[in-house]
């Protein structure tokens, strides 16, 4: 029996580097459940995992080890089914842009609510402030604000130009790190840059609908030249929060949930409740509407189980 780490998913296929170095593709046996999680994909890039090679030399993954954290969305529209992005990350970079195409806030913000859930450290990368005129990096400008002020590391970049790219750079040395966000808002193409001679696979945006064309099509981790792993992965449109419970919610919003500490009820859900601090906050610009709204977005999410494009 032979251990390593899954550094490549295909969805039907994946990649297995051992520990003493091989790399071997191997597929799943049959189609099991992992600590009670219902995945369209029981194992992802970043599982430790176990293999064995049959006499024909077909390889298995026989068993996945507990995760030390993992990063989760709803698979599609109403389904109850989950999908694994990635596992065992030490950061995730969150890619995003104020236009071509535009990311929602509300999806940045069930992206970090759910790696909150892990503790997982985001710096949410603004690319593409090159192509930017003058009210989109106003945008820009106001996102990253927003962001720093509740601590998230937040900074403009762009894959063309290279700004920003030091400091993205020294922010991955020696981590395991997600690159995620939607189709076309340059996740390859950055990648490319930080791993000079990569040459992955990027696409121009659909010229009629301004968005990315889906080019990558699997997860994969790559070595960074200064120590550390990247882990590339498909555009995501929308994502649906899954395995929330509407109570806690609060808990992965962090300025939310400081500020609930002053509630009246201390089972306050921030809706309607008499002597909410949080509701105060808002009303008084202390925390943001559109923060607010995607708490809601998520309660919703997990009280009726529908998906939404956020
Ligand atoms: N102007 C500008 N264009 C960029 C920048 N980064 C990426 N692009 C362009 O945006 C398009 C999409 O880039 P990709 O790297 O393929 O995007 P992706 O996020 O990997 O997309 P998927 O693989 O579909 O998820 C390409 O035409 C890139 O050249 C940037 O910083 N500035
Ligand atoms: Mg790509
Ligand atoms: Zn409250």
């Amino acid at each position: 029996m032979t251990q390593g780490i899954v550094i490549k998913s295909t969805g039907s296929w994946y990649t297995v580097k051992t520990d003493d170095g091989a790399e071997i593709d191997c597929k799943v046996k049959g189609r099991f459940r992992l600590q009670g999680i219902r995945s369209t994909n029981p194992v992802s890039v970043g599982d430790r995992v176990h293999i064995t090679v049959a006499d024909d030399g077909a390889a298995f993954i026989t068993r996945v080890d507990d995760r030390r954290n993992y990063i989760i969305r709803r698979a599609s529209n109403l389904s109850k089914e989950s999908h694994i992005i990635a596992a065992n990350i030490d950061a995730a970079v969150l890619v995003v842009t104020v236009e071509h195409p535009r990311t929602n806030l509300v999806f940045i913000d069930r992206f970090l609510a759910t790696a909150e859930a892990y503790n997982i450290p985001v710096y949410i990368a603004i690319n593409k402030c090159d192509i930017y005129n003058e009210d989109e990096m106003e945008l820009a400008l106001g996102i990253q604000h927003l962001y720093r002020t509740i601590g998230y590391e937040t900074h403009l970049i762009s894959a063309h130009n290279g700004e920003g790219l030091d400091n993205l750079s020294q922010y991955i040395t020696g981590k395991l790190t997600l690159f995620s966000g939607n189709s076309g808002v340059g996740k390859s193409s950055l990648i490319n840059r930080l791993i000079p001679g990569l040459d992955l696979k990027t696409a121009a945006l659909s010229a009629q609908h301004d968005t990315g064309m889906h080019t990558t099509t699997y997860s994969q981790m790559f070595p960074l030249p200064q120590g550390g792993y990247i882990i590339d992965t498909p555009g995501i449109k929308g994502f649906g929060t899954i395995d929330f419970d509407p109570a806690t919610v609060a808990h992965y919003f962090p300025e939310i949930f400081s500020i609930s500490h002053n509630c009246r009820f201390n089972n306050c859900t921030h809706r309607n409740e008499l002597g909410c601090a949080v509701l105060q906050a808002i009303e008084e610009h202390r925390i943001s509407q559109s923060r607010y709204a995607s708490y809601l977005s998520i309660i919703d999410d997990s009280t009726d189980g529908k998906y939404r494009v956020g």
